[in-house]
């Protein structure tokens, strides 16, 4: 039997996050090396481990697998969350790029000097109001279905999901318009794999605090 995969990161959200959730919502276990100093980021680099000199890595079935999105896609693929035909495989990929999107802003957000995070929070939540949560809610109201596509669980609804709980943490209301998105969101994590996941103790990584950003920068910079 294979092992674990092992995800090797910075004790953080960052680019992992996506991929913990939906290893998380696959019901698979993981192990997670932890870079801890650029020494340690240094060290992946000299052995070869990183294509190109970044993280995230991740260990999977012999592989070295690097590029977040290339990542994302062999779990969906592999445990089944990736559609049943090349047509909903488009539109997965198509809904996981749009939160993607998103997502790239908010992860920039926690490392932006404070006279620039107004500005960056606002923008946040309006392209969530006001593009990417009307899109996803129309597609949901179009097919009335419990999944985003093909009535069944896949990589998208678990992105969104976790960008979802993401984008509440920077404003608590910011779902109000959007009902379908709620109860996808209540749906997803009410899955047991996931209610796990979401438990206190799990591998979820918490919001990064401003004291979070100043260990790393002290560890990194
Ligand atoms: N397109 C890549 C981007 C990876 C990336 O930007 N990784 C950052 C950490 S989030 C990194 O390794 N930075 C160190 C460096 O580039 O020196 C992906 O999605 O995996």
């Amino acid at each position: 039997m294979a092992g674990k995969p092992i995800l090797h990161y910075f004790d953080g959200r960052g680019r992992m996050e996506s991929i913990r959730w939906l290893l998380a919502a696959a019901g698979v276990e993981f192990e997670e090396k932890f870079l801890k100093t650029r020494e340690d980021l240094e060290k992946l680099r000299k052995d070869g481990s990183l294509m190109f000199q970044q993280v995230p890595m991740v260990e999977i079935d012999g592989m070295k697998l690097v590029q977040t999105r290339a990542i994302l896609n062999y779990i969906a693929a592999k445990y089944n969350l990736y559609g049943k035909d090349i047509k909903e495989k488009a539109l997965i990929d198509m809904y996981s790029e749009g939160v993607a999107d998103l997502n790239e802003i908010i992860l920039q957000y926690p490392f932006l000097p404070p006279g620039d995070k107004d500005e960056s929070l606002t923008q946040i939540k309006e392209k969530s109001r006001n593009c990417y949560f009307p899109g996803f809610e129309k597609v949901l109201k179009s097919h009335g279905e419990d999944y985003l596509v093909g009535n069944r669980l896949s990589k998208a609804d678990v992105l969104l999901t976790e960008l979802l709980y993401h984008t509440e943490e920077l404003d608590s209301s910011i779902l109000a318009n959007f009902p379908l998105l709620k109860a996808l969101r209540t749906r997803v994590s009410n899955l047991p794999t996931v209610k796990k996941f979401l438990q206190p103790g799990s591998q979820r990584k918490p919001f990064e605090d401003e004291k979070f950003v100043e260990e790393l920068k002290k560890s990194f910079g």
